[in-house]
């Protein structure tokens, strides 16, 4: 670890990892472990020692981490999330209403698709890095019981990985539907330990609502759909998320929130976002990178993070999730994605 901890010092890394890992707290924190898992600073950090490309670079192994190795878990955090600090406390879960959201964009000029995710995990289970085999079995059957008892429009039905057609697993991704095989940041990270035991995409008959089992995080629950209107899809996430909460008792933390592996997702662990063409904006990336900041919004590229734009389609979300509720998280988004379009317009 001392080599490899060198070598990103060495390194041109732009990651938080690198610039919050000061030496003093490496030499403090590298013989720590935390009580219940008995998981390590190699742990927290492995991910971003073997991908200096990373943004962020770190990893919570379980909850007891994020306490343990807080000298270096609260500095990236409160840069992540634009200002969250290690005194801030994450204000009660509020999901408001959907309805109050217009949908971004009724002509269809610039909005192809709007998806709103959240993860959580179940409680008394540690994150990707300390999970045994049978945990993932575990899990995942806790979870396919919970989704069974969804009705309406969220009714569904799961498929693992394991077995899966392997021309079905390509069409699901490249519908945006399933998450991608071999990311190299998550499996550095720990995270693709027996895959793909565990597994597995629960999908809707409409197709608009998912649920991803033992990806990033335990769960993560997503609504998608064509067009612009964000408070129809947050309405059907939240929904989803409140069906499942009363089967499964998720993790969540005082001041952190809910709980995720990744600490870019702590507090609402929501991200919302479009598939949006700007083209006028496109043409001046400063002016487009700028406005994102100013609305505290993140650009990624059509395939998810770490991917290109394809076509001009960006995905444009909200970076913040924690030190805001769930409504205000979206409502951030919203007037983010609403103060972009304008400006397209009037950079014609
Ligand atoms: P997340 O952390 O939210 O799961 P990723 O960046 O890994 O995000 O993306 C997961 C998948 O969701 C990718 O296939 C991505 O293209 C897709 N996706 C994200 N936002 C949208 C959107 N607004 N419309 C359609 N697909 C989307
Ligand atoms: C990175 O540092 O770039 C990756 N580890 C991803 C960080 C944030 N994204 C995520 O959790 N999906």
């Amino acid at each position: 670890m001392e080599e490899s901890y060198k070598k990103l010092v060495d390194s041109k890394s732009k990651s938080l990892l690198k610039k919050h890992l000061t030496k003093k707290i490496f030499d403090k924190l590298k013989t720590k472990t935390t009580p219940t898992f008995n998981s390590t600073l190699m742990h927290c950090i492995s991910s971003g020692l073997c991908n200096h490309d990373s943004g962020v670079g770190l990893y919570a192994p379980d909850a007891e981490a994020y306490k343990v190795f807080a000298d270096l878990f609260d500095p990236v955090i409160e840069e992540y999330h634009k200002g969250f600090k290690k005194t801030d406390k994450q204000p009660k879960p509020c999901f408001g209403q959907g309805k109050d959201f217009e949908n971004l964009d009724p002509d269809g000029n610039f909005i192809v698709s709007t998806r709103v995710r959240c993860g959580r995990a179940v409680k008394g289970f540690p994150f990707n890095p300390c999970l045994r085999e049978r945990d993932y079995l575990e899990l995942e059957s806790k979870l396919c019981k919970a989704l069974m008892t969804l009705t309406c429009e969220h009714k569904g039905i799961y498929m693992p990985l394991t077995g899966m057609d392997e021309a079905v697993q390509k069409q699901l991704i490249d519908d945006h539907f399933l998450f991608k095989q071999g990311d190299r940041f998550l499996a550095a990270a720990g995270a693709s330990r027996f895959w793909p035991t565990g597994r597995g995409i629960f999908l809707n008959e409409p197709k608009d609502f998912m649920v991803w089992c033992n990806e990033e995080d335990h769960i993560r629950i997503i609504a998608m759909e064509k067009g612009g209107d964000l408070g129809r899809v947050y309405n059907r996430m939240v929904a989803g998320v409140e069906a499942l909460g009363k089967e499964i008792e998720f993790s969540r933390d005082e001041r952190l929130g809910y709980l995720t592996f990744c600490p870019t997702n702590l507090g609402t662990s929501i991200r919302a976002s479009v598939h949006i063409k700007l083209p006028n904006l496109m043409d001046q990336p400063e002016e487009l990178q700028k406005l994102a900041k100013e609305y505290r919004l993140q650009i990624r590229g059509t395939s998810g993070e770490h991917s290109e734009a394809e076509d001009g389609v960006h995905d444009i979300s909200n970076q913040r999730r924690i030190g805001l509720t769930e409504y205000e998280i979206i409502k951030e988004m919203h007037d983010g994605i609403k103060g972009l379009i304008e400006a397209e317009c009037k950079a014609k």
